[in-house]
């Protein structure tokens, strides 16, 4: 009796899977297939994986050559699954050639060949088989964009918009690292050569764009903050529902596994009721620098607040809240640090956010029971614990998070866009409004 196994992802099932699994069984008398759950998928650089676990287990199920369908969730499984089940074989896709030669000292190990010209992405990608994005903005978190956008299969950025192109060193500077991308002086250009569009201008331009783009019928990933008016906000949302596009605001921390899992395990009972929300953001920004000269929407809670409302937005909910402020202020007005309170029905928060002052980037949410801690930089969450009034328990939580963490909303901004559910929740167009009546309320104070 020959034992075979075999591992993979399996989204949106389909040929080259069916023969890859009748081939491995053939190596063999029983075949055992090892499905990825999201999580690990993720973890291994898969973003864009579609369809729920449950669903690509039973498809595997079905295939008249598997035996037995397992789980698979994390590194090291592979040599630990060979070992219980006294497999003979490792049997994986010439993809991988090479990549698990180290298990050769449990079983044989044999690559088969690909079926080619068939894959999960050609068919997630159904709806638009590249999504052309188009930039408004070249600075530095544009830089970031393109790079971070390379992880998402199917992703383009053919050109970027400036209004005045010329004149700008920093767009310069961005089309001689990114000879592909090139510049569009009208956003009627861009939006000719676009299926979406990304806004990475100054805060005060982005409504104003991002109407501009959704009346010309372009999908909207805009960065943070959305808008700095409650009306604004309302307006570009009812906006986007009527034309049926999609329109998300780039708080990237909203759309990483770290985040995700901390917020479900805020709400699972384990800290009991969730009673208070601590979070706390500050860069020291070099002076001189949009952030310290921008009088209209310059400082530090405009730079970082929506970040330290995120958790806030998504522990305390929207219903409800009362909100205020606390600054200290440089002489042009603008905020060097700013302290925030909110009011939930039954719940505190407090937000810190800084450019010109030093704070430790973590976030605490207090509950009846116990509390999470979240190491710094929170907002690229990583780690956390689950901590009691007994110090000796305590629950530890990793996870990863890649690169500058945009290849994240990014690939949730393509999935939408593809028409793929189950990814519309991580920011609810009421939470961005929220956020936005937040920035509208804080302008206010100065
Ligand atoms: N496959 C194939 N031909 C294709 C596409 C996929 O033979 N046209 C094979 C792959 O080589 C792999 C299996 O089908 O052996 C599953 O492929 P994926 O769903 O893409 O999963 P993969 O990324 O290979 O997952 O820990 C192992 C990983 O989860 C492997």
């Amino acid at each position: 009796m020959k034992t075979v196994i075999t591992y993979g992802v399996f989204d949106l099932f389909h040929e080259g899977h069916a023969r890859l699994l009748e081939r491995a069984r053939q190596l063999g008398d029983k075949l055992i297939v090892g499905v990825t759950t999201d999580r690990f998928a993720m973890e291994r650089g898969k973003l864009c994986v579609v369809e729920p676990l449950e669903v690509r287990m039973d498809n595997v199920r079905r295939c008249p050559w598997v035996d037995q369908v397992i789980v698979e969730d994390h590194m090291g499984q592979k040599a630990e699954d060979i070992l219980r089940f006294s497999a003979d074989i490792l049997a994986m896709g010439d993809d991988w050639l090479g990549k698990f030669d180290a298990l050769g000292d449990l079983c044989q190990v044999v690559y088969l060949p690909r079926t080619p010209n068939v894959s999960s992405s050609l068919l997630r990608n159904a709806r638009l088989p590249f999504l052309r994005i188009g930039m408004i903005g070249a600075g530095r978190i544009a830089e970031r964009f393109v790079r971070e956008a390379g992880y998402v299969r199917g992703v383009q950025i053919p050109c970027v918009y400036h209004p005045n192109p010329d004149a700008s060193a920093s767009l310069h500077g961005f089309l001689s690292r990114h000879t592909f991308i090139k510049k569009t002086r009208t956003l009627e250009k861009l939006f000719d050569q676009t299926d979406a569009v990304y806004i990475a201008s100054p805060h005060g331009t982005h409504y104003a764009y991002a109407r501009s783009a959704l009346e010309a019928g372009k999908h909207v990933l805009c960065e943070k903050p959305l808008c700095m008016s409650k009306a604004e906000a309302e307006e570009l949302f009812a906006l986007a529902k009527e034309k049926d596009l999609v329109l998300m605001e780039g708080v990237k921390t909203a759309y990483c596994p770290g985040f995700l899992q901390l917020c479900g395990v805020a709400r699972s009972g384990m800290i009991g009721e969730i009673v208070n929300v601590q979070s706390c953001f500050t860069k020291l920004v070099p002076y001189g620098t949009r952030e310290w000269t921008d009088v209209s929407y310059g400082g530090s809670f405009t730079e970082l607040g929506s970040y330290v409302l995120l958790p806030i937005v998504k522990l305390l909910g929207t219903e409800d809240t009362s909100v205020s402020f606390d600054s200290v202020r440089g002489a042009n007005g603008l905020d060097v640090f700013t302290k925030v309170n909110v009011r939930g029905r039954d719940r505190l928060a407090s937000g810190l956010c800084g450019i010109g002052a030093k704070g430790e980037g973590e976030l605490i949410v207090s509950g009846t029971r116990g509390y999470i801690w979240c190491e710094a930089p929170w907002w690229k969450t990583q780690y956390f614990e689950l901590r009691f009034e007994d110090p000796t328990v305590r629950k530890c939580f990793s996870n990863e998070f890649d690169g500058d963490g945009l290849r994240y909303e990014i690939a949730d901004f393509f999935l939408r866009i593809q028409g793929h559910a189950g990814r519309d929740t991580r920011l609810l167009p009421a939470e961005s409004i929220w956020m936005a009546s937040v920035m509208e309320e804080f302008l206010k104070t100065r």
